[in-house]
């Protein structure tokens, strides 16, 4: 840029200003947003996070929200109420974080190096470790006193799976994947086997903006799903999904109800395992998701002996425990029902 041509900007801008004072204010406004919005990122990194990225405060658009509904009126959420229930506030975030201006998204990879024993019923890979959410919101809460701290006084709240938040709609907004057509978010570098988490604050920042996305013509995830959960692309019908059924189905399962869970007992992998986007896995560097002892070891037989103390003691910090004993119980007895 040459001086002159400096200049002239300098005075345009100044003819909307009141004085070059104005200018500069805004050029350092402008300049701390960027400054700050990069020092956040990299402090995410820093406690391991894979990705971060950051979307302006916004209602979401109609498309979202008719697709949404259209998924509740098609009962496709089962007897999760939760879904039903704050619709406002999931379409609002300002309605649960007053004064919010932006959303800090965050993903990180649970992908594990060491997999189950493969004569044993399957546990999904989430949840091969230690509690997803107490591990990610420890993390978040660093994040969110650093930025408190070193950057500016903020007020906000951190979330993981626990609230009516559109977590994978606002990680699309600020460009950390797009939607797979088995309804899962997909990172270019990491696949899709990670959680989701984020922080809502009323600072101002830099913005980043959604990605292409790339599932292209491929529909393995659509063909491989055993119970045809998958409706249509990118809409999964909880009714018929594994990891609905032995994780959040509440209560003993109706006796006509004849689904394989292909020897599931919580959760499952298979339109993710199918993906061309996790062929080439990135392990997690995650010690807690590492793999327990007892998922690692277990048989069939193991799992079927196993009981309720030492259920309890075992799974005490896992995410199975969920389901509870009864659950996992439950699930096995599924299975051999329709096995033999
Ligand atoms: C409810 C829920 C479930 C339900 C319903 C699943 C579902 N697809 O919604 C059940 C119990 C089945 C489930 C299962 C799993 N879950 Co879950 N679940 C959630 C939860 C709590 C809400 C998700 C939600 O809002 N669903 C409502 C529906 C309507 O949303 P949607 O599927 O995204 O629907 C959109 C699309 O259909 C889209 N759409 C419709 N038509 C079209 C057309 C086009 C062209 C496009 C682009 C989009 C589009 O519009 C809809 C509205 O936005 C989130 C946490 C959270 N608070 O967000 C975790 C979450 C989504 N789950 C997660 C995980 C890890 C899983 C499992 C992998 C666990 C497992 N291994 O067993 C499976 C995956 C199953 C699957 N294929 O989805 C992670 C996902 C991480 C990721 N990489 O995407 C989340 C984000 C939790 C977290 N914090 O990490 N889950
Ligand atoms: S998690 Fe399993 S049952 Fe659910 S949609 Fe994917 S493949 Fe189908
Ligand atoms: S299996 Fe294919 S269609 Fe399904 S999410 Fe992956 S790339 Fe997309």
């Amino acid at each position: 840029m040459s001086v002159s041509y400096f200049f002239n900007l300098i005075a345009k801008i100044k003819y909307k200003f009141n004085n070059l004072a104005d200018v500069f204010k805004l050029f350092t406004f402008l300049n701390n947003i960027h400054e700050n919005t990069k020092l956040i990122k990299s402090k995410a990194k820093e406690l391991g996070f894979d990705d971060c990225g950051i979307s302006k405060i916004e209602t979401f658009n109609n498309f979202t929200r008719e697709k949404y509904n259209e998924w509740i009126n098609s009962g496709f959420s089962a007897d999760m109420q939760y879904m039903e229930r704050n619709i406002d506030k999931r379409f609002d975030i300002t309605k649960m974080v007053e004064n919010a201006k932006s959303v800090i998204s965050v993903i990180l990879n649970y992908y594990p190096e060491v997999k189950q024993n493969t004569e044993s019923y399957k546990i999904s890979k989430y949840a091969y470790g230690y509690d997803y959410h107490k591990i990610i919101k420890d993390k978040l809460y660093k994040l969110f006193n650093f930025i408190n701290n070193e950057i500016s006084k903020i007020s906000g709240r951190v979330f993981v799976d626990s609230a009516p938040v559109m977590e994978k709609q606002w990680a699309i907004k600020s460009g950390l994947g797009w939607q797979g057509k088995n309804s899962c978010l997909i990172n270019k570098d990491i696949g899709s086997f990670f959680f989701v988490g984020e922080i809502v604050i009323d600072l101002e920042l830099e913005y980043d903006k959604p990605i292409n996305e790339y599932c292209g013509n491929c529909t393995k995830c659509i063909d491989a799903c055993p119970t045809g959960a998958i409706e249509k692309p990118y809409v999964v019908n909880s009714n018929k999904c594994i990891s609905y059924l032995t994780i959040e189905h509440k209560g003993e399962f109706n006796k006509n109800i004849n689904i394989d869970f292909t020897d599931y007992i919580f959760g499952c992998d298979i339109c993710q395992d199918v993906c061309p986007w996790n062929a080439k896995p990135v392990f997690s560097k995650i010690k807690e998701f590492k793999i327990f002892d007892a998922i690692k070891t277990f048989t069939y037989n193991n799992w079927e002996n196993l009981n309720e103390n030492d259920f309890n003691k075992i799974f005490k910090n896992s995410p199975l425990k969920r389901t509870k004993y009864s659950g996992i119980k439950r699930n096995i007895n599924q299975i051999k029902k329709v096995k033999f």
